[in-house]
């Protein structure tokens, strides 16, 4: 199957919310370049469709998710402005195929960053504040069962996300920033800022860099989710996810049908 045959088979998934199988069942040679490409292609008909593209995001980066997905790679993804959803807004589970909740630190960027050569400090000068969020991801694949290459291609899972009103990113070591993470009440998931390469400004660094290989440059005005904290959070209607951090504060996302 071709790049732009399996673009669109991504495409078609998420707009009628049927699963499909796994691209690398198909195509053995579907590699990390290669699933690159494809998720552009794919990226490039959301924009078609009307799509703005307003950041990245990393995603397996923390070992609670790598264990999570049996990914054990970190990749990255884009954000266009239809998946922000209003603070306080609920989910409609009925606009998804089968979506789970992570909690992130988000870096609203204030500069340019264009690797190779970005560390910790150029990405904490670059920052205008940052923010709690949760992400939803909604894996196309059957069941979020994917290879390396298969989530790569289908943009990370990137679904929706909720920020929290920003502070200043200077203020404390997001490294130590703690991350209690609820489902429906109960304790789903704890964390550390360091879950996510020793420092969430360290994996923004590492996305720069990576971009940078690609002649691309992550732009100032952008949202950057850092990673998963936890394992992610299964949704139902009726339920609810909360995120508290010690420092950035706390959100939850009602789920409703
Ligand atoms: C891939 C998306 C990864 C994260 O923060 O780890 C991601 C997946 O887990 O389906 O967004
Ligand atoms: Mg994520």
């Amino acid at each position: 199957m071709s790049n732009a045959a399996m673009a669109k088979r991504l495409f078609e998934a998420q707009r009628n919310r049927t699963a499909i199988d796994p691209l690398t069942n198909e195509t053995s040679d579907l590699d990390l370049d290669r699933a690159y490409e494809i998720q552009d292609l794919l990226v490039a008909r959301l924009v078609e469709d009307g799509a703005t593209v307003v950041g990245a995001k990393l995603g397996l980066v923390s070992r609670a998710k790598q264990e999570a997905m049996g990914v054990p790679s970190p990749l990255y993804a884009w954000l266009t402005h239809a998946m922000q959803l209003p603070l306080d807004e609920p989910l409609r589970l009925s606009e998804y195929l089968h979506p789970r909740a992570e909690p992130e630190i988000a870096f609203l960027l204030a500069e340019d960053l264009a690797g190779p050569g970005v560390n910790a400090h150029d990405v904490l000068d670059a920052t205008a504040g940052v923010c709690a969020a949760i992400e939803v991801i909604d894996s196309r694949y059957t069941e979020f069962k994917f290879t390396l290459p298969d989530v790569v291609a289908d943009n990370a899972s990137s679904a929706a996300y909720v920020l929290s009103p920003r502070v200043e990113a200077a203020d404390f070591d997001l490294a130590l920033e703690g991350c209690l993470f609820e489902a429906d009440g109960k304790v789903f998931g704890t964390a550390a800022g360091a879950a996510v390469m020793g420092h969430p400004a360290e994996a923004i660094a590492w996305l720069a860099n990576e971009l940078g290989e690609r002649d691309r440059v992550l732009q100032g005005g952008w949202t950057i989710l850092s990673g998963g904290l936890t394992a992610p959070a299964p949704l139902r209607a009726g339920g609810s996810v909360t995120a508290t951090f010690a420092r950035l504060g706390s959100l939850t996302l009602r789920v409703i049908e």
